[in-house]
């Protein structure tokens, strides 16, 4: 039997400053109804999905930049989201902002969660690779300030059994490195969901923003194709409080081909009906891990670099 899960990619476009979290709630509900009439198992929405990127401002006050967080989930502006979930026992993903009160102290988080048809949080991941830098740059067009906003995320990459399938995450930044999709390929993750808020221009590598579009896509289609798993990323496009961030939002094949793809910068829904069982034939043949990767001659290869110095031999 085929364990087909129909995604649906439901990227949002901007959220500007002044929109408050009922009004995003809202949009997402109605993309969400939008996906149960296509039939969808899943909903996958942005990286900090619920506000507009604060970390393309400088803020000094504590309050202020605790007011994008969230300090319970769900709390009492994200519950409509679940109920309606549970309503149409349709399972979501959600980046958002999360405030934790761990080891005694307060700790802030890039968080995306898993929900599952009968609106249970069954796994949350913490974004790991935090681009950007710690300190205001005042001369910046705008600024990319997660390094200074969040600390880095310290719960892996698990996989989860849930929906007839194995579900990893990602945020963003994690989707350029080849370790976020391997570490959960590892695991025989079956479909990696994510959420990006990626701007059109780069601050310190303006010769890179011709190729944003490029890059976003090759990435996810290597690490799909690498890892044998269905690879959803889902963008907050648009013009967003003066920083305009590129769109893209698509499904990829464990083939590493693109089946699905938003054409536009707003909201905007994309759906495809994934065959979780695709990327068994990758896996039983050219990435077979057991068979043909060789962790150990790495290791020789990195140590024999050490040893003979910067240069290499
Ligand atoms: N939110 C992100 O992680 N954005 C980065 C940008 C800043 C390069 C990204 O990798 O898309």
């Amino acid at each position: 039997m085929t364990r087909i899960l129909t995604v649906a990619a439901a990227q949002l476009g901007p959220i500007q400053r002044d929109e408050n979290r009922a009004s995003a709630v809202a949009r997402m509900i109605e993309l969400m109804r939008q996906a149960k009439g296509h039939g969808a198992d899943l909903v996958v929405y942005p990286e900090a999905a619920l506000t507009a990127f604060f970390p393309h401002w400088w803020i000094e006050d504590e309050d202020e930049i605790d007011s994008y967080f969230e300090s319970a989930m769900p709390g009492n502006e994200t519950a409509p989201l679940f109920a309606e979930a549970q309503r149409l026992g349709i399972g979501f993903h959600l980046g958002y902002c999360e405030l934790a009160f761990e080891e005694g102290r307060k700790r802030r988080f890039n968080t995306a969660i898993l929900v599952d048809k009968t609106g249970a949080i069954v796994g949350k991941y913490r974004k790991i690779h935090l681009p950007g830098h710690p300190e205001h740059r005042p001369d910046a067009p705008f600024q990319n300030l997660e390094k200074c906003y969040f600390e880095t995320g310290n719960l892996g990459w698990p996989v989860w059994r849930t929906m007839d399938a194995n579900l990893g995450m990602m945020i963003c930044n994690d989707r350029r490195w080849p370790e976020s999709y391997r570490s959960m390929g590892l695991q025989d993750v079956e479909l990696i969901v994510l959420g990006y808020n990626t701007p059109k221009h780069n601050p310190p590598a303006p010769d890179h923003d011709r190729l944003g579009n490029f890059h976003n896509q090759l990435v996810m289609q290597a690490g799909a194709y690498q890892n044998a798993s269905w690879v959803v990323g889902v963008a907050k496009a648009g013009l967003e409080a003066g920083v305009d961030q590129i769109g893209g939002s698509c499904i990829i094949a464990p083939t590493g081909e693109v089946v699905a793809q938003a054409v536009t910068e707003g909201d905007e829904l994309v759906v495809a009906r994934c065959d979780m069982d695709l990327g068994k034939s990758y896996k039983n043949s050219t990435f077979n891990f057991a068979k043909h990767r060789e962790p150990e001659m790495y290791r020789l290869i990195v140590e024999r670099k050490g040893a003979m110095g910067p240069e290499g031999g």
